[in-house]
């Protein structure tokens, strides 16, 4: 097989990488999952025709996401990751021996048991570690019933397209926050400030309302529209406390100091849009 897999998330435009086999593709009772054998990223999931990830360039995606509110807890004990069925961002979580409880709360167990299958080579088996505790259910519930209880909450979402579309919700930021144990820190898979400006905004008008250090930040995702996305630090707890908190055991690929600071520069329309 040499064809080509197209995302169009954006009815404006459209990236493509070229694929070799189809390894899954399935219906799941919530989403169309597919996992391609790509020619030069490695395996990708794609949800709903969306890249979620490759192996070759989720890292600065997912030591991204992670590492940022860990960093700046410092020694974060339970950790919870919203959304994270493909495993990325727990296998970062569990790099930190000071965790003692990583809960997954994902709606799909079949995205938890492709990637399972699929991303063993680059995310290990996260899933088997005694620390780690899947539950298959939508997170609002779960947030609702956990107040005061995680130091770090990763939220590793899809974008905001039909159920996720509620994960980007004030509904949502004030459930996550009242959930952060005090100086606790949450990240949240934040979009692209090219195309989804207004949505960046609005996020930040939530997070801005609820705790004191909010700030936006980015990565370098090749496959990602625009070759990126963003985050929002979410806390009352600077992100700059974080530079200087030594790392985890195991290797980064894409996080240094250097990277950590900058990741927080923005260009200056984005800056205005957000402060101005
Ligand atoms: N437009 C693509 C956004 C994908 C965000 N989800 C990534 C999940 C990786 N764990």
């Amino acid at each position: 097989m040499n064809s080509w897999f197209t995302e169009e998330l954006h009815p404006f435009y459209r990236k493509g990488i070229r694929i070799r086999h189809i390894l899954a593709d399935e219906r799941s009772q919530y989403q169309h999952i597919q996992i391609l054998e790509t020619e030069f990223f490695g395996n990708a999931l794609i949800l709903d025709g969306i890249i979620q990830l490759t192996e070759r360039d989720n890292m600065g995606y997912h030591e991204m996401i992670v590492h940022v509110p860990m960093l700046a807890v410092g020694k974060p004990q339970r950790v919870l990751i919203v959304g994270g069925g493909d495993g990325g961002s727990l296998q970062q979580v569990l790099r930190y021996p000071s965790v003692k409880e990583a809960v997954v709360c994902e709606l799909d167990q079949r995205v938890v048991d492709l990637s399972r299958k699929y991303f063993a080579a680059s995310f290990g088996d996260p899933w088997a570690d005694p620390r780690t505790k899947l539950i298959i259910r939508d997170a609002f519930g779960y947030l609702k019933e956990n107040p005061g209880y995680f130091d770090v909450i990763v939220s590793d979402t899809t974008d905001p397209i039909g159920m996720a579309e509620r994960l980007f919700s004030d509904k949502f930021y004030k459930l996550m926050v009242r959930a952060l144990s005090p100086g606790g820190a949450a990240s949240t898979q934040c979009e692209q400030p090219f195309f989804d400006l207004q949505l960046i905004k609005k996020v930040y008008k939530s997070a801005r309302a609820l705790t004191k250090h909010p700030s936006y930040y980015y990565a370098s995702i090749p496959t990602y529209p625009g070759g990126g996305i963003g985050f929002m630090y979410v806390s009352d707890t600077p992100w700059e406390k974080g530079v200087k908190t030594p790392y985890p055991p195991g290797k980064n690929k894409y996080l240094n100091p250097e990277v950590h600071k900058a990741a927080f520069a923005l260009p200056e329309f984005l800056r205005r849009a957000l402060d101005g």
